[in-house]
């Protein structure tokens, strides 16, 4: 691993500068609600995977559940807050592995699932068959069907993917899961707080989903860790869950033991200070920006991948790209080399008249 300059310096803790959020633009994470930091503060030492010692914290995490609920359009939502999208992802796979009778199971998922579902395939040894998507960059059902067999205990569908914010058809996803006697699991790790204000079909109401990951740590603007494993029955969870003897609960569906009190505080206060109009402000302000911002790199003669979530993806040459991080823009290509803008709630347009500018530069 390398070492910071600063870490060389050894300069306590207290006098390092933080991350500031001034010129981040492809980052998911952002600036947590100000109300979130504040609870996160007050519940770091609490362990909500020990809901007796800490009553309070397991408390604030049932309710948690239960607005992601509302979000994601399931009256009775069972699941947990976990430290992010990969252990969403995980859990997933590992339910559905878990749940499945073959003796080899395999996971049917688009090219354009993030790159934890490599992570839960090698982990839990599972064929994890990927297919290719389209020119709109969505999964086609008919391709999962090709890849899918009586060996199939999940078919994963994206909705908000990293690189370019598509949302894969779930319904129809939903059907490819039902023909195969599969799972459905559904990535909204980053859409899922954006989702709901627009016209997508991609929620526990819309189709046959069983589980889904939503992250408050992402669109939420809950402090990090907090992510979101959500199912529709409590026999995912049950099937995840192991003995645990010498605690007063006596079953654990979680991946991790203990965990962060903080991201549940946290997330608790985003969603109670934002859901939903905050929530409704933030995507409307940001698919605002990523419609700007497109046509804006379109007038300078760039290619822009349409941003139907505030995301844009445009094919700035890679000189350009190292250019603008030395200038301290934070920005990272995708696989295919487009510059990524990633409009969450931190993004305002002033940053990005600044960006467009030094673009022009360039
Ligand atoms: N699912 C989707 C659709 C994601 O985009 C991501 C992360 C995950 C799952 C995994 O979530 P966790 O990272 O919470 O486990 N997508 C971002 C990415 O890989 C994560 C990220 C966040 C990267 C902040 C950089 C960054 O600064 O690009």
């Amino acid at each position: 691993m390398r070492t910071s300059k600063q870490t060389q310096q050894k300069l306590p803790v207290m006098q390092r500068e933080s991350q500031e959020f001034g010129q981040v633009l492809s980052s998911m994470c952002t600036e947590p609600h100000p109300r979130a930091a504040e609870a996160a503060q007050q519940f770091l030492s609490s362990n909500p995977g020990d809901p007796t010692t800490y009553p309070a914290v397991a408390e604030l995490e049932t309710e948690v559940i239960a607005t992601l609920g509302e979000l994601t359009g399931l009256d009775s939502p069972e699941g947990y807050v976990a430290s992010g999208g990969t252990e969403a992802n995980l859990q997933a796979v590992r339910a559905a592995r878990n749940l499945a009778e073959s003796d080899t199971p395999n996971v049917v998922a688009p090219e354009s699932v993030h790159f934890s579902f490599q992570k839960a395939a090698d982990v839990l040894d599972v064929e994890l068959r990927v297919f290719e998507v389209g020119d709109d960059r969505r999964a086609d059902p008919a391709d999962a069907l090709r890849l899918a067999d009586e060996d199939t205990a999940l078919v994963v569908g994206v909705a908000g993917t990293t690189e370019y914010g598509r949302v894969d058809p779930i319904p129809k996803l939903a059907d490819v899961a039902r023909e195969v006697d599969s799972l459905l699991h559904v990535d909204a790790a980053w859409g899922g707080f954006v989702l709901p204000f627009t016209d997508w079909e991609w929620n526990f109401d819309h189709a046959a989903i069983d589980t889904m990951a939503i992250d408050p740590h992402k669109m939420g603007q809950a402090p990090v860790p907090a992510g979101g494993f959500l199912a529709r029955d409590e026999a995912i969870l049950d099937a995840l869950a192991v003995d645990t003897p010498y605690l007063e609960s006596t079953k654990q569906a979680t991946l991790t033991g203990t965990r962060s009190g903080a991201g549940v505080a946290g997330a608790h206060a985003a969603l109670e200070a934002q859901w939903p109009e905050g929530y409704r402000e933030n995507y409307e302000r940001g698919q605002a920006n990523a419609d700007w911002l497109a046509d804006e790199l379109v007038s300078q003669g760039y290619d822009v991948v349409d941003p139907v979530l505030p995301l844009v993806a445009a094919d700035i040459p890679h000189e350009t790209v190292e250019a603008l991080q030395d200038q301290g823009w934070r920005v990272s290509p995708t696989g295919s080399g487009e510059l990524r803008v990633v409009c969450m709630p931190h993004v305002t347009r002033e940053m990005l008249e600044q960006f467009v500018a030094d673009v022009d530069d360039l």
